[in-house]
């Protein structure tokens, strides 16, 4: 009896697990299936997040059909006013960042450092581009004959599908959802299935800033609700961020259905660290850029291409450092390196380490291994891992980890870690450390990727810069600055004759 009745006071102990729900015309409905999924926490796979709903295509239906609704009002809203619900968005992201930053940490893993910057990189990106309101320039030009006035101006594309990953639950979305809301689209969001509670705090916020019902719609779900949004024809722009495989995928869809889409895929970045460098300041930016958010940027430093003449003593230096790492659980705040997405996350990354041993047979020079003592087991921990003596071309040098496993390349001359750099199908972000001027700016020339550092690490990207890269990275679209306009609006050439007959370009002769 004592028994049973403890187990019952434990079981009404457990907190409840909070529902959530999808957004759609402006209500929170669940899914018409009626299934649900768990938000899990990555650190610590007891404790569950929240309960979301599993989405299907009827569901993305009926989120691309209120979306539909609400396009016509929306784009006929002067961009000023869009632009000053945006304001209001940017104050509340603002005003909730803790509590923001706490749960993405929870859902997600990064430390709570890394999590209020993305909730920051959100707040920045919504300041900046709803300043677009009252920009979204267009231009004019002389028209080749008289009485005739020439001009460009920018109109929404449509309704716009927007699929995003776990690495940066808040700031992703907020990447696409403030560009295609500024140029006067509506949209259906399917976020990542690991991090579902961020991008439903920023479409609540969305919410509560004035956005009308049917312009922002949330669902829920995995790749079968994303593979429904990019399949539906009246969905007229894809703009997706993941894998390269799965980027493949949505392209091909895409192409057969005439629709635009902006990809942002993977990355296999290096730093060049050069003879001259400041050797301390490299290793600083080598352990930011390899193990911030567990290595699970695209953007991360996984390659650090070493001069032969430092190459031993940056090492060292670099090893000595990783041991001292924490790794641990993102909410205590003396965490630095936190746990990876999922179990499968975990195996690959375990995978490669073995690829590395085994086959590519690099140095294992630390780490390399599941943390798991203590709490630890009860999450996705990886050893923060480098390897040394990688060489080109090596599967560890060639393919894309995502998660917190560096290599170090030695190389002779700049020209030959330049090569080692451009050698891998991506090209997202690159970095030179060198106190030589003429290095850094023959670096900055020479390096094929989207974005490129002089003595900082591969990562760090700041919102009013274009965001993207160069060949399986992406399809030549950027995010972020004012690029991301490109995306999210569509041209239209608008030619007035106020000469009162029939002008035929091309055709007639002026007369001068
Ligand atoms: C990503 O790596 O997926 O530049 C996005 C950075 C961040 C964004 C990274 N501001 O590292």
């Amino acid at each position: 009896m004592a028994k049973a009745k403890q187990a019952k006071e434990k079981k009404a102990a457990k907190p409840a697990v909070a529902k959530y729900y999808n957004y759609i015309g402006g209500e929170w409905v669940k899914s018409s299936s009626g299934e649900w999924f768990d938000n899990v926490n990555p650190a610590n796979t007891s404790d569950i997040v929240g309960r979301f709903p599993k989405s299907n295509a009827a569901d993305v239906d009926a989120a691309v059909a209120s979306a539909a609704e609400a396009a016509d009002r929306w784009r006929r809203t002067p961009a000023p006013k869009r632009a000053e619900l945006l304001f209001n968005l940017a104050e509340i992201i603002r005003d909730n960042k803790d509590r923001y930053t706490q749960e993405m940490t929870r859902e997600m893993g990064k430390v709570l450092k890394e999590a209020g910057g993305d909730v920051q990189e959100a707040i920045d990106c919504t300041y900046y581009t709803a300043g677009e309101g009252r920009r979204l320039h267009g231009f004019t030009t002389p028209a080749e004959m008289p009485n005739k006035f020439a001009m460009c101006v920018r109109q929404p594309v449509g309704l716009c599908g927007l699929i995003t990953p776990f690495n940066f639950p808040m700031a992703i979305p907020s990447w696409k959802l403030i560009p295609a809301l500024v140029c006067g689209n509506t949209v259906v969001i399917k976020s990542g299935e690991d991090v579902p509670l961020s991008a439903l705090n920023l479409v609540k916020a969305c919410e509560k800033a004035g956005i009308p019902k049917g312009v922002v719609n949330l669902v829920n779900g995995f790749g079968d609700a994303g593979a429904a949004l990019v399949g539906h024809e009246d969905v007229r722009l894809i703009s997706f961020t993941g894998s390269t495989n799965t980027g493949r995928i949505i392209a091909e869809q895409c192409a057969r259905d005439n629709k635009i889409v902006s990809l942002e895929m993977g990355g296999k970045n290096a730093i060049i660290v050069m003879d001259d460098a400041d050797i301390d300041n490299a290793v600083d930016g080598s352990l930011w850029g390899a193990f911030g958010t567990s290595g699970q940027r695209c953007t991360a430093s996984s390659r650090l291409v070493v001069h032969k003449k430092i190459y031993k003593k940056f090492v060292a230096k670099l090893v000595e450092r990783v041991k001292t790492l924490r790794v641990g659980n993102g909410l205590d705040p003396k965490t630095e390196v936190g746990p990876v997405i999922h179990e499968d996350a975990m195996q690959k990354i375990l995978g490669y380490v073995h690829i590395g041993k085994e086959i590519d047979r690099a140095t294992l020079a630390v780490g390399g291994n599941r943390a798991a003592k203590g709490d630890l087991k009860n999450g996705w921990f990886v050893e923060p891992t480098v390897f040394s003596d990688v060489a080109p071309g090596m599967r560890i040098e060639q393919e894309e980890i995502f998660g917190p496993v560096t290599s170090v390349i030695p190389f002779s001359t700049l020209d030959e870690a330049i090569k080692i750099v451009n050698g891998v199908k991506y090209g997202l972000s690159s970095a030179i450390y060198t106190q030589d001027v003429n290095n850094a700016f023959y670096a900055m020339q020479e390096l094929y990727t989207g974005i490129c550092y002089v003595n900082s690490a591969t990562i760090g990207a700041e919102v009013h810069l274009p965001f993207g890269g160069t060949k399986a990275t992406g399809n030549g679209h950027r995010e972020a600055g004012t690029q991301v306009l490109d995306i999210f609006s569509e041209w239209k050439a608008l030619y007035v004759d106020y000469s009162g007959k029939l002008q035929k370009a091309q055709i007639d002769e002026v007369e001068i």
